[in-house]
């Protein structure tokens, strides 16, 4: 089970705070306690923004997370507790303040060709696929390209020291012994074509450029974790996906909880054949980064309008589903937050360590919007309240982290009978069922082996058990 950790909300080491490495560090055995044996952190390089996507140094940590130093003591505490970490890279583009940027700008043209800038008007009806936002910035007078706003020109991987960059910061960090990355807009590396002016996925150049940085990394580390964010349709995220070896499975999440929140077990089978498909086969080309929410969505609380027990459900179906599970930092609290396109901190607010808001290692970078103090919602009071949501969650990662041999099972079917979600799987010849109750009320099920409790309650008799309303077990 990966942990999606934002440094900054984490825990603060030094007081200013502002979470940092040291903070983290001390933190470590609140994750080996929730079952974690991985972790993703989001951007830690030097960067002029709070959530480190547009960075202005590749070789350094934020300064306000600490030094190179605390980041290697944090590496080496967390391989000591067997985690792995891996780091979110945002290769895609630079801050504009980047000193690239800046001298492409003063007219240093060895600079400029690692940018992309207007070279035909037309261009500038070009606008992003999703949302038709404008993808040309102007500053002094240039046009220049960048997807994710002004902020953040797009680097022009056309050029080949840019590329040879690319390894060498990628070493840097491999060298360091961080275990692998997030390679952050993997589908936007070449997303504009020149010829027809327009924003256009090029697949292949983009797959080829991750196969030879990848292969690059592979020399340094052969075992090296890589997980891609391609969020597109599924025949896109395969594609991409085989290179980096696990990718991020974007529509398991909505299918998840789209189908939870309306109690439709049979769209959720439905759905589970299509977005799981190469589960079902002998080959598994590649592990699917399997979560619920991440960073750039609404937290999966918020989503569930409250409804605990869904949320626990959706947990509950995605700890027993094969692939690498990711859980969002806050999300084992039950965190709210909404998704907001201009302003999206709302998801990315402090863990709130303590019911009053501020104590030791409370970062409070941020004011509790989504989370406010005295809600019941702490660790301090979660983690000591028996039947907590917290405690919920915790016992079901526990339980993936025991049956760990979920990840590579092979699906065999996926059945719904009376509002039961039926999900048969398979690993070195022995079969296993899951049973998810998606109904307000218990239902009793034929007894086919020993049943153990996920989620909810359950009750075993001679041959039968009785599953509460929205539980999960695993017979065998
Ligand atoms: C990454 C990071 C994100 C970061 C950046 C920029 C990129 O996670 O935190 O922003 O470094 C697109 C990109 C992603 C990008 C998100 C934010 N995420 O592809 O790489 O935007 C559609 C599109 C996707 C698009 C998504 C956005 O297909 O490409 O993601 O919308 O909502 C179905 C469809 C699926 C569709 C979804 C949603 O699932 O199948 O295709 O996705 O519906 O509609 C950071 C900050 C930003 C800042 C930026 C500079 O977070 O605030 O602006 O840096």
């Amino acid at each position: 089970m990966f942990y999606e950790l934002f440094l900054r909300s984490f825990a603060d080491g030094n007081g200013d705070g502002i979470g940092d490495f040291k903070g983290a560090t001390e933190k470590l055995d609140y994750l080996s306690e929730l079952g974690i044996t991985g972790i993703w952190l989001l951007p830690i390089m030097k960067s002029p923004s709070y959530h480190g996507y547009t960075v202005s140094d590749f070789y350094s940590v934020n300064p306000a997370y600490g030094t190179l130093e605390d980041a290697k003591v944090f590496l080496e505490r967390a391989h000591a507790k067997g985690m792995k970490v891996i780091l979110d890279m945002p290769l895609n583009h630079t801050t504009i303040t980047h000193p690239w940027f800046l001298k492409a700008l003063s007219g240093d043209n060895r600079h400029r060709s690692k940018y992309l800038w207007l070279e035909k008007p037309e261009w500038l009806k070009a606008r992003r696929p999703w949302d038709n936002q404008k993808v040309w910035s102007k500053l002094n007078g240039e046009y220049y390209y960048a997807l994710f706003g002004p902020g953040s020109p797009d680097l022009n991987y056309e050029n080949p020291e840019l590329r040879e960059e690319a390894k060498r910061i990628l070493s840097f960090w491999l060298s360091l012994g961080f275990d692998g990355f997030r390679f952050d807009a993997a589908k936007h590396i070449f997303d504009f074509s020149k010829e027809t002016g327009k924003c256009e996925y090029q697949h292949e150049r983009n797959i080829a450029f991750w196969k030879d940085l990848t292969e690059h990394c592979r020399k340094i580390n052969p075992d090296a974790v890589f997980v891609s964010e391609v969020w597109d349709d599924p025949d896109i995220v395969d594609l991409y996906s085989t290179v980096f070896g696990i990718g991020f499975n974007f529509p398991l999440a909505y299918a998840i909880k789209e189908n939870i929140l309306v109690l439709n077990p049979g769209k959720l089978a439905e759905a589970l054949y299509h977005v799981m498909n190469r589960y079902f086969g002998d080959e598994i080309l590649y592990a699917s980064g399997t979560f619920l929410t991440n960073h750039d969505m609404t937290r999966l609380l918020s989503y569930m309008k409250g409804d605990e027990s869904k949320a626990l459900l959706a947990f509950s179906v995605l700890t027993t589903l094969p692939g690498i599970p990711f859980i969002y930092y806050g999300e084992e609290l039950g965190m709210k937050g909404e998704y907001n396109e201009f302003a999206n901190e709302a998801q990315l607010e402090p863990f709130p360590w303590f019911e009053l808001g501020s104590g030791p290692w409370q970062t409070e970078w941020k004011a509790f919007a989504s989370n406010p103090p005295f809600s019941g919602l702490s660790y301090e009071v979660q983690g000591l309240t028996i039947h907590s949501y917290f405690s919920r969650v915790k016992n079901i990662l526990h339980f993936r982290k025991k049956n760990s041999w979920i990840g590579n099972c092979k699906i065999l079917e996926i059945k719904v009978k009376n509002n039961v979600l039926f999900l048969a799987v398979e690993v070195k010849g022995e079969t296993t069922l899951f049973v998810h109750n998606f109904n307000p009320k218990a239902v009793i099920l034929e007894k086919q082996g020993h049943a153990t409790l996920i989620n909810g309650e359950l009750s075993e008799f001679e041959n039968s058990i009785s599953l509460e309303r929205m539980s999960s077990a695993m017979i065998k």
